[in-house]
């Protein structure tokens, strides 16, 4: 009667470090899935960033003088990064795009600054001047996103 007693209890812990072990060995191949899940990710945000250098980069120069800016109008495609090349032909301008939130130093005649966005959402955006009135003497521009 002891004997089975302890053949029972014998049992019932080999059951449970078999049951233990089993879990322990399920939570550890658990948690491998989990890193290969990991790096599925990342190799597919990597291949999210090759079309980055596919991407234009559209370079103007855009010339501003009293009180306008030349060409008046630029046009691009959306996801085009824009490069604006502005210089000041005489006087003190500015160029900015606030839809952009760019826009580049004040700067004297003779003297040029870039600037640099991605045009990422379309539509018609003005830039201009932003030193005194010049934007309200016609200082400004559209550049159009298609
Ligand atoms: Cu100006």
């Amino acid at each position: 009667m002891f004997k089975a007693i302890a053949i029972v209890i014998a049992v019932v812990a080999i059951v449970s470090i078999a049951v233990i072990y089993v879990n322990s060995t399920k939570i550890i191949n658990q948690e491998a899935p989990k890193e290969t899940t990991g790096n599925v990710i990342s190799p597919a945000s990597t291949d999210q960033a090759p079309p980055a250098p596919a991407e234009t980069i559209k370079t103007f120069t855009v010339t501003g003088q009293n009180f306008s800016f030349s060409p008046a109008s630029l046009t691009v495609n959306q996801g085009d990064t824009v490069r604006i090349i502005f210089k000041s032909a005489s006087g003190f301008h500015d160029f900015g795009i606030d839809e952009f939130k760019v826009a580049t130093k004040q700067i004297q005649g003779g003297q040029e600054e870039t600037v640099e966005f991605i045009a990422d959402k379309t539509g018609v955006f003005e830039y201009y001047c932003s030193v005194g009135n010049h934007r309200a003497m016609g200082m400004k521009g559209a550049l159009t996103v298609q």
